[in-house]
């Protein structure tokens, strides 16, 4: 092999890697870290295209809007599960559990009759789940550790998968390890926007 064929050959192969991790990349979307515990502001979806149905955003206090990607009409939203420090005031830095990069996680918004899709990466020094507080969903979405799933192990990812059937404000938290996870700062906000004018729901109005 000449040196020009050892080159071609090298390109090559770094071709083959690039598209690789194009692939991995295109499988799980890219999570979204937030180093600030500021009041972020809502999150829109960029384009129109294959963006969702419509919603009126909300703003998370000292929080921060979980951004997703369609995949084949399908929301997909990518959680870390993760330590993270947080200014709790100007120099008051406290060290937490959270969710891609903050405590609480960022919110997650969804309609009412969206299929949902959430990676789940646990960065924790031990084993972790999700449970959708308040959602109705089959039983192996539930986020239990040890009764409906088997525990996420530390450095794994697990895909939840259902349909956002219910409207309403709801969290989502771990149910592994809870007395631990929970007051170290696991939970996040999750708001439901009905699809239409509900009976039940009372518009709000907010500046
Ligand atoms: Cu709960």
């Amino acid at each position: 092999m000449n040196r020009r064929n050892w080159l071609t050959g090298a390109a090559v192969g770094a071709v083959a890697a690039t598209s690789v991790s194009r692939v991995a990349l295109a499988a799980i979307p890219e999570p979204v870290q937030q180093t600030s515990a500021n009041t972020a502001p809502p999150w829109t979806p960029p384009g129109v295209t294959g963006a969702g149905r419509p919603y009126n955003p909300v703003v998370t206090l000292n929080g921060w809007t979980a951004p997703w990607r369609m995949n084949a009409g399908v929301k997909e939203f990518h959680l870390v599960a993760e330590p993270v420090v947080r200014e709790m005031a100007p120099g008051f830095m406290v060290n937490m559990w959270g969710y891609n990069g903050q405590s609480p996680g960022p919110t997650i918004e969804v309609v009412e009759g969206d299929q949902v899709r959430i990676y789940v990466t646990n960065r924790l020094p031990e084993h972790t789940t999700i449970h959708w507080h308040g959602q109705r969903l089959p039983n192996g979405m539930d986020g239990v550790g040890g009764l409906n799933q088997p525990q996420i192990p530390v450095g794994k990812t697990f895909v939840y998968e259902f349909t956002a059937r219910r409207p309403g404000t709801f969290m989502y938290h771990p149910h592994a390890d809870e007395m631990v996870q929970m007051a170290m700062g696991m939970m996040g906000f999750w708001v439901t926007h009905p699809k239409a004018k509900h009976p039940l729901i009372e518009d709000v109005q907010r500046d």
